[in-house]
């Protein structure tokens, strides 16, 4: 197949001014992003979350094979079948198999073996990478650069929702195989994280960490 190409579409040029109150806009708007373990029951509407994974779905991915397969959960009964799941790998996780160092990187999170937001949260979002692809014409092929790919769609997806006005928070259960069960997906979709999707409760509270300054994150070598 030969490649075809098109105009760049949609593409608005701003002026510096523009450009630097624009960045500082959205990073401002990013860096209000808290992930939340206190989540409401109330609902959230089905349109937003299709909105937010289709926002998710623009990721650049490897040879464009868009190899995420988003799974989005709110029945009561599945979302408690997740959790039951979950905390059998959670309790192992923190009472046998964490190593200290780890348990004291996290003790900062205030995190436990206990998840009751799997069942409060309206919406549950398993997130899979799909090992194979097809192609425009139906064959079917390796996937490339999953995990960079699908990690890239994810933080979409997160921003996206937190765009919206919802709340998120990155939950890996480990190992976290039964989501293929659950999910109904066969073993060429390897779980990736489990989002879980709301609003945050009336008096959420959130763990009291901040972000490394930038000296810290990046360098600029010429
Ligand atoms: N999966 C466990 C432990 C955990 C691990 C990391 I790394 C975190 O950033 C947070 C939690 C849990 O969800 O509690």
């Amino acid at each position: 197949m030969t490649a075809k190409f098109i105009p760049l579409p949609a593409y608005r040029a701003f002026t510096p001014e523009e450009m630097s109150s624009r960045a500082r806009a959205f990073c401002k708007e990013l860096a209000n992003r808290r992930t939340v373990r206190d989540f409401s029951t109330r609902p959230v509407d089905r349109e937003l979350i299709e909105q937010c994974l289709l926002a998710a779905g623009t990721a650049p991915s490897g040879a464009n094979l868009q190899p995420w397969q988003f799974v989005v959960i709110t029945s009561a009964a599945i979302k408690h079948r997740i959790r039951e799941a979950a905390e059998v790998e959670e309790r192992d996780f923190y009472l046998r198999r964490a190593p200290q160092e780890w348990k004291d990187a996290l003790a900062p999170l205030g995190t436990d073996e206990h998840k009751p937001f799997l069942d409060a949260a309206p919406v549950l979002i398993a997130i899979f990478e799909r090992k194979h692809s097809h192609l425009p014409d139906g064959r079917r092929v390796t996937s490339y650069y999953v995990t960079q790919s699908v990690g890239i769609a994810t933080g979409m997806l997160i921003a996206a929702i937190h765009h919206a006005g919802l709340v998120s928070l990155t939950h890996t259960p480990s190992p976290m195989g039964f989501l293929n069960e659950l999910c109904g997906l066969d073993s060429d979709h390897r779980p990736f994280l489990l989002l879980v999707v709301g609003h945050p409760a009336d008096h959420a509270k959130v763990p009291d960490i901040g972000r490394r300054p930038l000296d810290q994150i990046a360098k600029f070598i010429g």
